[in-house]
This record gives structure tokens, C-alpha cells and sequence, in this order.
């Protein structure tokens, strides 16, 4: 049976050895503890986790771990993570530890993954190879029901392929779901009547694991064609539960809101690259893996790399859309699709509603710009004869 290989780069405590540092992950992690004890029976040594390599690797080391597969219950997510990031983050003997990747054995991997993956999110919209666009209800909270679905049938008009709750609105009395989904959908159906094209509003049914089936079953009633989770706050569990549901018959939208707390340091945490593999087979078929010229802090390298778990062959499932969000507008689109490919969904809150023409002009404006790069030309070029992509060239400038 093929095993578990997680990858770390971690930093020794002055007094530890590089070799005494992954040892003491191998053993927190499977059988050991920080003394020898009396009830360690012979047998058990067959689950010790083993140092597969380790190598320098800048002001520190990288070690591949060995962890027998045996010590995995199939399908248990959140198992896995507590072998393979769980104590050790902690330990004392390092000053810092960052995972890496997971490598997990067919045998471990047999989950159904996105329902609808990148072809089937394709296939809803009605696009062949373009990247697609997507924005975000702006203000993130406040906006009372009717002026969100206002603002949700200007993006439409505009031409947006994606409208999503922003991160942090879920069923505020404010807001409450019950009325917002129903005006936004009858809002989208009134921008198809005049477009004729299909636009997905990914409501954040985000709530307590034990409600959320219910949350997400109840969205659909109410008529939503997309769904949408904050994973890292909602759980592992909550997004297996729902990929795992045949009755959730509509794609699943993945924000990573918190992620930061233990991506971004490079020397100590959890790389984006692991959690795209896992959120993935959990059942994801869009989820955000950062932008490469966007407000929040990016490293393109890192980028790319999970954006490559999310779209390579991996036990039959489908590949996930990845999604570029924060701070993106017209003038940056082309930076991001020549680094991130044509298959990703370019996403903008500031950037379509802060166009100087209001929110249906900075949808086409990012339009234009996507069509400008689809069509080898320069934006400033395109822009000469494209009003809205000008004035917003003109207000946020290109990359
Ligand atoms: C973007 C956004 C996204 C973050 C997500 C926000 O708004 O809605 O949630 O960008 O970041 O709230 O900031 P803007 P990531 O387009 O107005 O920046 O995808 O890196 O998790
Ligand atoms: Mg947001």
C-alpha cells in the first residue's frame, strides 16, 4: 500500500539538529511523543512515520515525511490534516515549519471532487475557452435586498459571468437570504430577457456544519444556480458534506477568507498548494488562489502552484476553476491572464463598481479588457475605441 509523503520547509531550533527536527515530526505526528513510554507494544512500529529526505534549502531545510497510509482513515479529511498538519506546527524544536504539499495514495483520494469542475461551470455560461469575469456585491454588508439585486442586475447587463455574496454576508437581518436570492435571481432572469445569457450568483450560505445542508438545500429552493462557502471558517467537513450531497445540484463557489493567518508567512504555516488539493477533492469547482497584481499580498510562484493542483489528473475528478480576487480592475487583467492562463475566473468588486460609469460599465470595461488580450492587442491600443475600458485605464491605470 503506497503511503503519505508530506513536504516541509522548516527552521531548527539553535540546539537541534536538522535531523533530530524532522525526526521529532515523524514521531508527533504517528507514534512517538517527547519520552520513551512503556505501552509502545512491538507491533506499532509498523506506523512510525520515516524521513523520506532531507535536504538545505535556503536558510533552511526541506524534509519529505514518510506517513504510513495505515494511519489514515479513507476519507476522513479532517484526519488526514490532523496527522499531516496538526501538532507539529507547535513543537518546540523548530523555530518554524511550513507544509508544503501532500502527496496522498490513490487509496486515500477517492472522493468525488467538483460535481461541476471548470468544463461544467463552462457549459452553464455558455463559454468556450475565455477567462470569465465575476464581481462582487459592494458595499461587502449593508445593502438592504432590493439595492443588492439592483446592483446584481448591473453587473448583468454588463456582462459578468459570476455575481457573488462577498465573504462576509451570509443571513443578516439586514439582508436575510429569504429575501435577497429570490430579487437577485428575478433580477438576473430580467437581464437575461434583454442579454439572453446565463449569470450564476453564488449566495454565501456559509453557517454552522450541522445547518448548512439545510442552508444550501433551502437556497436552491429559493432558486440559486450557484452556492457559496467560506471554507476555512465554515470547515473541511461542511464542503465535503455538501460536494458529497446529490441533492446540492449546483456548482459550489470557494472563498479562502482567513487563509492568510497561515499562507502568507513563507517560513511558518500552510501553503495554499496542499489546501487547493484537498478543497478540490472536497467537492470545490471554483475556488480563490490569489492574484499575481492584485491588493493582497501575492507570490505568483505560489499562484501557479496552486493553481496546477487544481486543474492536473487526479483519481478521474474534474479540474476546479481558480479564481483571482482583490483588488483586480481592467488595467491589471492582462498581467493576470498571461501569468494564470485563460482558464480562471478574474473577479472584481472595486474594480467594476468603482468605474467612474457605475457598475455595468465596469463590467464591460473589464470585458473589453479580457477580449483585448484574447485578441493579442495591447489594452491602451484596444482602449482607443473602447469608451469604458478607457475611462478605466484612465482612473486605475495598466499593468
Ligand atoms: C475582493 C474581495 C475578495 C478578496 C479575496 C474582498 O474585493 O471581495 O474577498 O479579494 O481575496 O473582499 O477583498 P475587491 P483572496 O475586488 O474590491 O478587492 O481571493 O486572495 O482570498
Ligand atoms: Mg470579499
Amino acid at each position: 500500500m503506497q503511503d503519505v509523503i508530506a513536504s516541509y520547509y522548516f527552521r531548527p531550533r539553535s540546539d537541534t539538529k536538522p535531523e533530530q527536527a524532522a525526526q521529532a515530526i515523524c514521531e508527533e505526528q504517528t507514534t512517538g511523543t517527547w519520552t520513551d513510554i512503556s505501552t509502545r507494544a512491538e507491533y506499532v512500529k509498523r506506523f512510525d512515520g520515516s524521513v523520506e529526505s532531507l535536504v538545505k534549502q535556503g536558510e533552511g531545510y526541506l524534509a519529505r515525511i514518510r506517513y504510513p497510509a495505515e494511519i489514515f482513515e479513507p476519507g476522513n479529511v479532517a484526519q488526514y490534516l490532523s496527522v499531516v498538519a496538526g501538532n507539529l506546527f507547535g513543537l518546540g524544536r523548530l523555530d518554524s515549519v511550513r507544509l508544503m504539499d501532500i502527496e496522498l495514495p490513490d487509496t486515500l483520494t477517492r472522493f468525488k471532487g467538483p460535481k461541476f469542475g471548470i468544463a461544467g461551470v463552462r457549459r452553464l455560461i455558455g463559454s468556450k475557452d475565455r477567462p470569465h469575469v465575476g464581481t462582487i456585491i459592494k458595499p461587502k454588508v449593508g445593502l438592504n435586498p432590493e439595492d443588492t439585486a439592483a446592483v446584481a442586475y448591473q453587473a448583468a447587463i454588463g456582462g459578468v459571468d459570476l455575481i457573488k455574496d462577498d465573504e462576509t454576508l451570509t443571513d443578516q437581518k439586514f439582508c436575510p437570504i429569504d429575501r435577497r436570492l429570490p430579487l437577485v435571481m428575478k433580477r438576473l432572469e430580467e437581464a437575461k430577457d434583454e442579454t439572453g445569457r446565463e449569470v450564476l450568483y453564488a449566495v454565501n450560505i456559509s453557517h454552522r456544519a450541522d445547518q448548512i445542508i439545510g442552508r444550501a438545500l433551502h437556497a436552491i429552493d429559493l432558486g440559486a444556480n450557484m452556492i457559496m462557502i467560506d471554507l476555512f471558517t465554515t470547515g473541511f467537513g461542511a464542503l465535503q458534506a455538501l460536494g458529497e450531497d446529490p441533492r446540492i445540484k449546483v456548482p459550489i463557489h470557494v472563498h479562502r477568507t482567513m487563509h492568510a493567518a497561515f499562507t502568507r508567512n513563507p517560513e511558518h504555516g500552510i501553503a495554499m498548494r496542499p489546501l487547493a488539493r484537498i478543497i478540490r477533492m472536497l467537492g470545490a469547482d471554483q475556488l480563490h488562489t490569489g492574484t499575481v497584481s492584485g491588493k493582497m499580498s501575492h507570490d505568483a510562484a505560489e499562484v501557479k502552484a496552486s493553481i496546477e493542483v487544481l486543474k492536473c489528473a487526479c483519481a478521474g475528478m474534474k479540474p476546479a476553476f481558480p479564481v483571482s480576487s482583490g483588488g483586480l480592475h481592467p488595467g491589471n487583467v492582462a498581467h493576470e491572464i498571461a501569468t494564470l492562463g485563460t482558464d480562471i475566473v478574474l473577479q472584481a468588486g472595486g474594480g467594476i463598481h468603482g468605474h467612474p460609469d457605475g457598475t455595468a460599465a465596469g463590467v464591460r470595461a473589464m470585458r473589453q479588457a479580457v477580449d483585448a488580450y484574447m485578441d493579442g492587442v495591447n489594452a491602451q491600443e484596444y482602449a482607443k475605441d473602447h469608451y469604458e475600458l478607457e475611462r478605466a485605464l484612465r482612473k486605475w491605470g495598466a499593468v
